[in-house]
């Protein structure tokens, strides 16, 4: 049987460069469907993709995560790639993405992008940025990724059918990171060359604004997938903090500072067990999540 290939571009006001990516694309894998995520373009997006016949879907709702949802769900295929349509990744590494994903070794494969970038393809601050991020993503969920906000992954159909993504912007690839560690895929990486944006395409990343989405991304990430972790921790530092308070003060309940103290303890202790709940809920996750997604018997 012949696998099926999606390459899913999305697409915002792209026009000096999606015609360039859809010819590398068909050049670098012909036997793929390429499929065009146009999210409300005011530019000749949408009609290059149409003169260079490529399915084209519309999305009305802005934002990549959104466009990210809607590949999920429009396109159906055996194995997929995604790419940004501004032509700063090299389409003809698709091969080499696709093969750990075929040949079934990884779930997920990201373009790296910290190898080899070209210069001037980080803008001011955004690299430090994805440092900072990779190393407390790697840290928190004991994983070795050197780049988890590239656009440019490979990725198995049964991670399009079950990663529940749901940002609507820029957040997304922490996401899809964060969500297949959590559900033990394996992701793998493949370095690649990193271009700067050619002259006449504008980017659409707001340093501060989806700078600052993507950080609150991953502490509600933290909440919601290391619960322990962050819950108990906090319980510990609050439990700490009361007892030296309480400690200093000789246990004295009638002054404010051992009031105080006690409130701390009590605190920590309550953090704790809401981690441990959530913890535990989880589990139950992750159990019902092993259970529906195992083939259905004969
Ligand atoms: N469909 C859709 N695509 C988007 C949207 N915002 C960005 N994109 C696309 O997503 C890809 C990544 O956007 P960029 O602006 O290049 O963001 P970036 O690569 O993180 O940032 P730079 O390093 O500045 O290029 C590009 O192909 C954009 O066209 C959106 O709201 N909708
Ligand atoms: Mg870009």
């Amino acid at each position: 049987m012949n696998t099926r290939i999606a390459v899913l571009l999305p697409c915002y006001n792209e026009e000096a460069t999606i015609g360039a990516v859809i010819d590398d694309v068909r050049a670098a894998c012909p036997a793929a469907e390429i499929v065009v995520f146009d999210n409300n373009s005011t530019d000749r997006s949408a009609a290059i993709a149409a003169e260079k016949q490529v399915r084209l879907v519309r999305v009305s709702r802005q934002g990549k995560g959104n466009v990210v949802r809607a590949m999920l769900k429009r396109v159906e295929a055996d194995v997929y790639v995604m790419l940004d349509a501004d032509a700063t990744y090299p389409a003809d590494r698709i091969p080499d993405l696709l093969r750990p994903v075929i040949d079934g070794s990884s779930d997920m494969v990201v373009g790296a992008r910290f190898g080899r970038p070209e210069a001037g393809a980080f803008r001011r601050f955004h690299h430090t940025g994805n440092r900072i991020l990779c190393r407390s993503v790697s840290l928190i969920w004991g994983a070795r990724l050197t780049d988890v906000l590239s656009g440019y992954r490979a990725f198995s159909a049964e991670v399009a059918r079950i990663l529940p993504v749901v940002s609507s912007g820029f957040e997304v690839e922490t996401e899809m990171t964060v969500q297949a560690l959590f559900y033990n895929m394996t992701i793998s990486e493949v370095d690649i060359e990193y271009r700067a944006r050619p002259e006449g395409s504008f980017s659409k990343l707001r340093s501060y604004r989806d700078g600052f989405a993507i950080f609150l991304q991953v502490v509600h990430l933290l909440r919601a997938y290391k619960p322990l972790t962050t819950f108990g921790g906090l319980g510990l530092v609050s439990i700490g903090v009361g007892s030296l308070l309480g400690l200093s003060t000789s246990v004295d309940l009638s002054r404010p500072a051992g009031i105080l103290a006690v409130t701390l303890i009590l605190l920590g202790a309550l953090l704790i067990s809401t981690g441990l709940i959530l913890h535990t809920l989880n589990f139950r996750v992750k159990e019902l999540h092993s259970v529906i997604t195992r083939r259905p018997g004969p």
